[in-house]
């Protein structure tokens, strides 16, 4: 297991009446996108809707692509003040939003390991709506693994060598079939 250095789960970050208003406020206001993914030469769209924003220097490479942030809107704003009070030291300047419409859209095994986060990057993920179950599995230790269910209005940080050691993912889960925002807040370092 990993240890809190790594992992903190924070449920109720967000009460209730800001979990719906925040939803709604997102729902509306983030331009969410279709995009697709070629895998073996084979074109797909991707299992959920993405979006991008945040300071206008954090290009971020992706699959590829190269994707400029769209700008902070107030509900984003509002959310990265939030989990900034929570994590001294960490501030945050480009967050990836997903939309999971049902229980069909999912995220497959991954780390958040990218070059432009840096070595031992600090990624704040907060959600909004249903709740889905996060897995992760040891990338040496066969059956290391374990799930966590991330409720509305949670927070979950993940840092120190954790995206070095552990993979992540959001599966399908058929029976879901309401709605579900993810937010993760990260720091992408900028070239001298
Ligand atoms: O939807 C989630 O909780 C996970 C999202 C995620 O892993 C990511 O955006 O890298
Ligand atoms: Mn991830």
């Amino acid at each position: 297991m990993p240890t809190a250095e790594q992992l903190q789960y924070h449920p109720g970050l967000f009460d209730v009446n800001e979990q719906f208003a925040l939803f709604d406020a997102l729902q509306v206001e983030i331009p969410w996108t279709q995009t697709h993914i070629t895998l073996f030469g084979k074109t797909h769209p991707t299992p959920r809707l993405t979006a991008w924003h945040g300071d206008p220097h954090c290009i971020y490479t992706y699959s590829g692509v190269v994707n400029q942030p769209l700008p902070w809107t107030p509900s984003l704003l509002t959310i990265k003040t939030r989990i900034e009070s929570l994590t001294p030291g960490a501030t945050f300047n480009c967050v990836l939003l997903n939309f999971y419409r049902d229980g069909s859209d999912k995220m497959g095994w991954h780390s958040d390991d990218e070059k432009e986060l840096g070595p031992n990057p600090c990624i704040a993920s907060v959600s909004f709506g249903s709740t889905r179950r996060f897995d992760f599995k040891h990338k040496t230790e066969a059956n290391n693994k374990f799930s966590i269910h991330l409720e509305s209005g949670s927070l979950l940080l993940m840092q120190g060598d954790m995206q070095h050691h552990w993979l992540h993912q959001i599966p399908a889960q058929k029976r879901i079939s309401t709605p579900r925002i993810n937010l993760t807040f990260r720091h992408i370092l900028v070239p001298e």
